[in-house]
């Protein structure tokens, strides 16, 4: 029987993926953790320990306790608040990641799920149907610690035959759990202002294109991937993944369809030069071949869904 410690998971991914992993492997079964207070989807649906990653004894200690077999680390400092604050993202993201590299190892734990982003890429990276691999040159202190942790959990499969996964996530959007401080953020912003002002003022010039992904893909994705049979997995450090590429003007388009009377204006902050450094889009053949990859949702199904589901929600 598998037991499965997320870590980071009262996040925008966190909550989701929790959720689809106790219906998937029973809520007693899948241990959620996180700084924070247990958010309000995660505090009745099963185990919820609080902990700081940062915190390796305490970390060893729980997966010994529980006799975790997979770890999901969601935890880390997303690319805008990075950017504010450069030694204490790269502390974050690479003592998180190098600690349960390390606990897995001793702890036997059976399998990681490492999550990285398209933000591996930089402004020298080719911008459109970004190759697997390709010249990786990133410019954040995000991205420079998604591509050093990526090389990481290739070190660990290779030395230590961990059984480490990995997706470069897109920019994910949903409607669940808030996100937590990203250059995407505003594709999610958007939606929830649409409903509440029908205007919204976007960080984003209007033809900045960038790859996404709807959430209930991402979720399918990450499962699909941490299912898969070992030997097909053939990438240790990470898949690319691909949804859907758009701009905040078609966006826009997207939601006056169903909000004739929404309008945008544009107002570029600091986060413009971070998201002019990524891909426009990404192709993802190889998580295609290894695994069976394929994204369902494109940008008008996923704005349906996005205004229909928030329409439900008082938070965010
Ligand atoms: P998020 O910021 O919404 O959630 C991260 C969670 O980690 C938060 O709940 C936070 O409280 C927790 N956390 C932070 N420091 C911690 C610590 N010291 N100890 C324990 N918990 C701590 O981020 P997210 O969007 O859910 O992203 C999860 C992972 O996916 C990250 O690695 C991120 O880089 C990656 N990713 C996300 C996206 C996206 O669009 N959301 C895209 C690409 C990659
Ligand atoms: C961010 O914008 O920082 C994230 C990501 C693409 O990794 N959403």
């Amino acid at each position: 029987m598998e037991k499965i410690l997320v870590i980071g998971a009262g996040g925008q991914i966190g909550v989701e993926l929790t959720l689809a992993l106790r219906a998937k492997y029973g809520q007693d079964n899948v241990i959620a953790s996180d700084i924070r207070e247990p958010h309000v989807l995660l505090a009745d649906s099963g185990p919820y320990v609080q902990l700081d990653v940062m915190n390796s004894n305490a970390v060893s200690l729980l997966v010994q306790k529980e006799k975790v077999t997979q770890i999901y680390l969601l935890a880390a400092i997303l690319s805008a608040t990075g950017e504010k604050n450069p030694l204490w993202a790269w502390d974050i993201n690479m003592k998180s990641l190098m600690n349960i590299l390390d606990i897995c190892v001793e702890q036997k734990v059976s399998k990681l799920y490492w999550p990285s982003s398209i933000a591996v890429f930089g402004n020298t990276t080719p911008k459109e149907n970004t190759e697997q691999k390709t010249i990786i040159e990133p410019v954040t202190v995000y991205g420079i610690s998604k591509y050093a942790g990526e090389l990481w959990c290739q070190y660990y499969f290779d030395k230590y035959g961990l059984d480490v996964r990995s997706l470069r996530y897109p920019g994910l959007i949903s409607w669940k759990s808030a996100p937590g401080g990203g250059t995407t953020d505003y594709a999610i912003d958007i939606y929830i202002e649409a409903l509440k002002k029908q205007s919204y003022e976007c960080f984003l010039s209007e033809h900045t294109y960038l790859p996404m992904m709807y959430m209930d893909d991402a979720i399918r994705a990450t499962i699909e991937l941490m299912e898969a049979p070992k030997e097909s997995i053939k990438n240790r450090m990470s898949y690319n993944l691909s949804g859907m590429s758009f701009s905040p003007k078609e966006i826009s388009e997207a939601i006056q369809k169903h909000i004739p009377g929404f309008t945008i204006s544009y107002a570029p902050d600091f986060r413009q030069k971070i998201a002019d450094s990524w891909p426009k889009s990404i192709e993802d053949k190889e998580a295609e071949k290894d695994w069976g990859w394929k994204a369902e949702y494109d940008l008008e199904k996923m704005t349906a869904a996005m205004l229909e589901n928030l329409k439900t929600v008082k938070r965010m």
